[in-house]
């Protein structure tokens, strides 16, 4: 399991072509909002930055490669992606959602979708006879986040996307907590993936930023409109470090998914630590379709600790090469507290019934030595 061999040359290489004006092998930031004009709208193929930028066009370019797509898109948060796939629904249509999404992504839907006459509802997606049970003829998509935040939960594309199908609904998947290079969407029947560009593919927690990947072209069309007429884009330079980013994202995958392996296994052996939620333990409950979908399995660790809120904020404070922040992704390892952080703006009836409570830690092991990470966790558990 792991990076495939041909995505390491992928990579480095997507998106980017030697500017044609100096031969510059870097995408150069071309940090303008607008373009001089021979006559009213006669240009080279660029009016105003919104609707298109070349370090944008170039990211783009790159954003299609990374997932094997033919359209990528590119905005200015992961949100802000979210939004504008939403935004190409009708008033009264609905959505399924998967339980387990981002706190961020439930507030977007409950709290500002729903005031538009668009409803959704948050269902457990491992369940698929429950999922087909709910899908109706006003059922316009199906939103699936897999691996879910916070709780790793693995729910199978394939399976999901024949209900979709048969339901003419479009099946959405935040491939965010995979990254492209270890779970491709598409390859199972996928109309759009999501990405919070923030996380492994920005990978260094210096950019906010989301990506938009379509094969279908009228959808491409819906969702370019979108991006253009709300403007919800990212700037030059931003484009520009994601470019950068993108270079080294399989060099990374593979440290990060190899330290989650390692912290995984060692937590699950800690006398202190109650339960712990990674795909790639064979105890997962859906391990069987974590292998079949996914060619590794991130650095993403969730678990529960043994004793009260108190004893957890000990844990978290005694941490030194983990720190204590939201996000994930990066090449330095997180900590954060769903309950308080991420996750605190789901309902917290829903919390209860996911099980997001006050002794669940989600770490995001970054590219450091495992052998460190595991003596962190040894010494804040002791
Ligand atoms: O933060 P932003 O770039 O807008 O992305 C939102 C988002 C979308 N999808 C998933 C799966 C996410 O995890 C996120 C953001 N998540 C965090 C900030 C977090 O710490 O979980």
């Amino acid at each position: 399991m792991n990076v495939r061999a041909a995505d390491f040359t992928k990579v480095v290489h997507a998106g980017v072509e030697a500017d044609p004006r100096t031969g510059a092998i870097m995408t150069p930031i071309f940090q303008t909002s607008t373009y001089v004009q021979s006559a009213p709208n006669e240009h080279k193929g660029w009016d105003y930055s919104r609707a298109g930028n070349p370090t944008r066009d170039a990211l783009e370019v790159a954003f299609a490669a990374l997932e094997g797509a033919r359209h990528g898109l590119a905005f200015s948060s992961g949100l802000a992606a979210e939004q504008a796939i939403i935004q190409i629904l009708n008033p009264g249509d609905h959505v399924l959602v998967c339980d387990d999404v981002y706190g961020g992504t439930g507030r977007l839907f409950r709290r500002l979708f729903a005031k538009y006459n668009l409803s959704f509802e948050f269902i457990d997606m491992t369940d698929l006879v429950k999922l087909e049970a709910a899908l109706r003829p006003e059922t316009k998509m199906i939103w699936v986040e897999t691996p879910t935040n916070p709780l790793l939960k693995v729910i199978d594309i394939e399976a999901v996307s024949r209900i979709a199908r048969r339901g003419k609904a479009l099946l959405v998947v935040d491939n965010t907590f995979a990254s492209p290079l270890f779970q491709s969407p598409f390859e199972w029947g996928a109309d759009i993936v999501v990405h919070s560009t923030t996380k492994y593919i920005g990978g260094h927690s210096d950019i906010i930023g989301g990506a938009v990947m379509v094969n279908d072209d009228a959808l491409h069309e819906q969702i370019k409109f979108v991006q253009f007429a709300g403007g919800a884009v990212p700037g030059p330079f931003e484009a520009f470090l994601l470019l950068r980013s993108i270079k080294t994202l399989a060099v990374r995958m593979e440290k990060h998914a190899a330290n989650g392996m390692e912290v995984a296994h060692y937590l699950k052996t800690h006398p202190k630590v109650a339960q712990v939620f990674f795909p790639g333990l064979p105890e997962h409950p859906q391990y069987a379709i974590a292998k079949r979908q996914m060619r590794g399995f991130s650095g993403m660790v969730s678990f529960n600790l043994k004793g009260n809120y108190d004893d957890v904020v000990r844990f978290l404070q005694k941490l030194e090469v983990f720190s204590l922040a939201e996000s994930l992704g990066g090449v330095e390892s997180l900590v954060n507290h769903p309950e308080k952080m991420t996750h605190a703006s789901v309902p917290e009836e829903m919390r209860r019934h996911l099980g997001i409570g006050s002794q669940l830690v989600r770490l995001s092991c970054g590219i450091e030595s495992a052998e460190d990470l595991i003596k962190d966790l040894k010494r804040a558990l002791a």
